[in-house]
């Protein structure tokens, strides 16, 4: 099974993203948590080559970095982890690559939202579940500032950025109902992690329901 979890920064999906583990790992489950852009030694090279290098690259060339990093992600890590039965649990994944490049950058350009999508659609791998968190950007502005990181280039950005970034999402979830699960983040981490933990072990109660188990 292969969770994501996308949002625009500060929403608390890393914080999401351990918190599933642990519920899963406490039920048994084997479970690889992992992150894009990065998860593997090339794809974290390019993570900090695209967040905090400073170059100036064309939008296509930026979308290919992210997809660059994504395929060795994939091939390396993501696709072995399914293929072993684990659960995956990623920390972004195509979705933000729409959100941040297609409509963010690229304001909803046709041409680069198809890229985008004929790119996802050779990953070879599928996201069965995606929690899209959702916070006011003035909250997440607030939690940011709270940790004191670094900005990455995108975090940096203006904020009509960030409300085409967040309007992205909107768009995806919408479009995949089936896969995308909205989630109100404005609530305490744990709250939030009941929402989703609840979701989780749902789906996986369905799939042991029709699993025929070993011939
Ligand atoms: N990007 C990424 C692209 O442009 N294209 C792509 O294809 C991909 C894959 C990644 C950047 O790259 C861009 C998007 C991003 O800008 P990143 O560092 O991985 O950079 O950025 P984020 O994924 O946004 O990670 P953040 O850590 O900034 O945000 P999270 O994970 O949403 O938030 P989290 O869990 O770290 O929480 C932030 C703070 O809030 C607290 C936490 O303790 C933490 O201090 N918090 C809460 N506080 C109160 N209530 C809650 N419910 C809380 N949940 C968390």
């Amino acid at each position: 099974m292969f969770i994501t979890f996308e949002g625009g920064e500060g929403a608390g999906k890393s914080t999401q993203a351990q918190l599933l583990e642990v519920h899963l790992r406490a039920a048994g489950h084997d479970v690889v948590r992992t992150r894009e852009p990065g998860g593997t030694p090339g794809a974290e090279a390019l993570r900090d080559f695209v967040l905090f290098g400073g170059h100036d690259l064309s939008l296509r060339a930026e979308v290919m970095v992210h997809f660059a990093a994504r395929c060795d992600h994939v091939d390396r890590l993501i696709r072995p982890a399914l293929a072993r039965g684990k659960i995956v649990i990623c920390d972004r994944f195509v979705d933000s690559t729409l959100a941040y490049q297609g409509y963010g950058l690229g304001q909803g350009d046709p041409q680069i939202v198809d890229l985008i999508q004929a790119l996802g659609t050779r990953m070879g791998v599928v996201p069965d579940m995606t929690f899209v968190l959702s916070l006011p950007r003035a909250r997440a502005r607030a939690r940011l500032a709270a940790r004191g990181q670094r900005s990455d280039r995108y975090e940096a950005a203006d904020e009509a950025f960030h409300t085409r970034v967040a309007d992205g999402f909107d768009a995806i979830a919408r479009a995949a109902p089936g896969r995308c699960l909205p989630i109100s983040a404005d609530r305490p981490a744990d709250a939030v992690a009941h929402d989703i933990a609840a979701r989780v072990d749902a789906c996986l109660a369905a799939r042991a329901a029709t699993d025929p188990g070993p011939a």
